[in-house]
């Protein structure tokens, strides 16, 4: 095992990995099942291959997807969680950084993937909790099984309109939610936020109770900015440092650090909400989804300028877009005959995205 992360790793630097597309379909919502609404999508597990059916005017176009991994209807989420994600977080635990964003149409189940439902009952987690209490739990589990000494900081913010709001910072009084913090450059090619409200924690229940902070600050700076919150980014991050002492006595700090994005809703960057007349908002929201979008075309088409610069959600992204940092999409689509356009729109998106390099660097001190 030891050799084989070894020349891995070495593969891995010289010939870059590719970022990793997997695609989640949900199931019909009882309202659609109701209302006997048409399945266009089959999901074939075992060859990771999406199929979208469609009959116009009598003739049958299929169109077939193959990904790196396909998850179907049925698919619970700790099934998602052990297939999918569990081998990321034992990447971030070895020294990498990962970054997991979610990508697709409002309400095919970003949130539901990403975050999940319910809330805990007696200590522990329900059966819909997502990616996030899931990773969470998975890494302090490691760490006391390993009697690691380590320290471990979370960040957690949105990004709507342009502008980040820090979701751990509970302000006095009803004042704006935004907070004066900026995306600054390390000058290292990365990018980090000055003024971003860092927690430190020691257990997993203390982020759980920052999720819950969180999550209560998400819906007041909904309320009082009138937001829509499909056309939010949200940012949840865990950084490890883990102290070892090799067998010679040398001491060593390993550093992971794991970015879980919820993205926008895609269908703004077709149909931006100009029927509600608000443009500017509209046009900023847009900037950061269609800055991803040009950014991931401009690396698969090997072009010299790549526009990073061009939005906040891409200069935070720049490193998992490109850079060292492994990354893996989920991209959720809906099974109905409604959602055909947008789910065709996704599966393209996603399928081009798998063609992006990443160089994944362990970091070591
Ligand atoms: P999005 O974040 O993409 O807008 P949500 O996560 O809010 O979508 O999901 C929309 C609705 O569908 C929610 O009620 C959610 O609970 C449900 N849902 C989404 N995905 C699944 C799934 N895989 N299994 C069961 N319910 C799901
Ligand atoms: N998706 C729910 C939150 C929402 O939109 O409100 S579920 C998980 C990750 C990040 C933030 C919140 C959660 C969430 C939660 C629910 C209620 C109170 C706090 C946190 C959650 C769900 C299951 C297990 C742990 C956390």
């Amino acid at each position: 095992r030891a050799g084989e992360v070894q020349s891995n790793g070495k593969h891995d630097r010289e010939k870059g990995v590719n970022v990793q597309v997997i695609v989640r379909c949900r199931p019909l919502s009882n309202d659609e099942t109701k209302a006997h609404t048409p399945v266009v999508i089959t999901c074939t597990e075992n060859k990771k291959e999406v199929s979208v059916f469609q009959n116009i005017a009598s003739k049958q176009i299929d169109r077939s997807f193959v990904f790196d991994k396909v998850f179907g209807p049925n698919t619970q989420q700790r099934d998602l969680y052990h297939a999918a994600v569990s081998p990321i977080v034992f990447e971030v635990l070895e020294g990498y950084n990962c970054t997991i964003f979610a990508y697709g149409q409002t309400g095919t189940g970003k949130t539901y993937t990403m975050e999940g439902g319910g809330r805990k009952k007696n200590g522990e987690f329900p059966s819909d909790a997502g990616v996030i209490p899931r990773a969470v739990g998975q890494i302090f589990d490691t760490l006391e099984a390993l009697n690691a000494e380590y320290d471990i900081k979370v960040t957690f913010l949105e990004l709507y309109n342009e502008e980040i709001i820090d979701l751990l910072v509970v302000e006095e009084t009803s004042k704006s939610p935004y907070k004066p913090i900026a995306l600054m450059e390390d000058g290292k090619g990365g990018v980090f936020i000055r003024g971003l409200e860092e927690e430190i924690v020691s257990t997993a229940d203390e982020i759980y109770k920052i999720l819950e902070k969180g999550s209560a600050k998400r819906r007041t700076a909904e309320t009082l900015l009138n937001k829509q919150s499909s056309r939010s980014h949200s940012i949840f991050s865990i950084t490890i440092h883990i102290k070892e002492t090799t067998p010679e006595g040398e001491k060593l700090i390993r550093c992971g650090k794991l970015d879980l994005i919820d993205l926008a809703g895609s269908e703004s960057i077709s149909r931006s909400g100009s029927r509600e007349g608000r443009a500017r908002e509209a046009g900023e929201i847009n900037k950061s989804l269609l800055t991803l979008g040009r950014v991931i075309n401009t690396l698969v088409e090997h072009s010299v300028h790549i526009p990073y610069r061009d939005s906040k959600l891409t200069r935070f992204m720049r490193d998992s877009l490109g850079g060292k940092t492994k990354t893996c999409i989920i991209a959720t689509i809906s099974p109905s005959i409604h959602s055909l356009e947008e789910t065709l729109s996704t599966l393209d998106y996603a399928h081009r995205a798998k063609h992006i390099k990443n160089k994944p660097q362990i970091n070591q001190k």
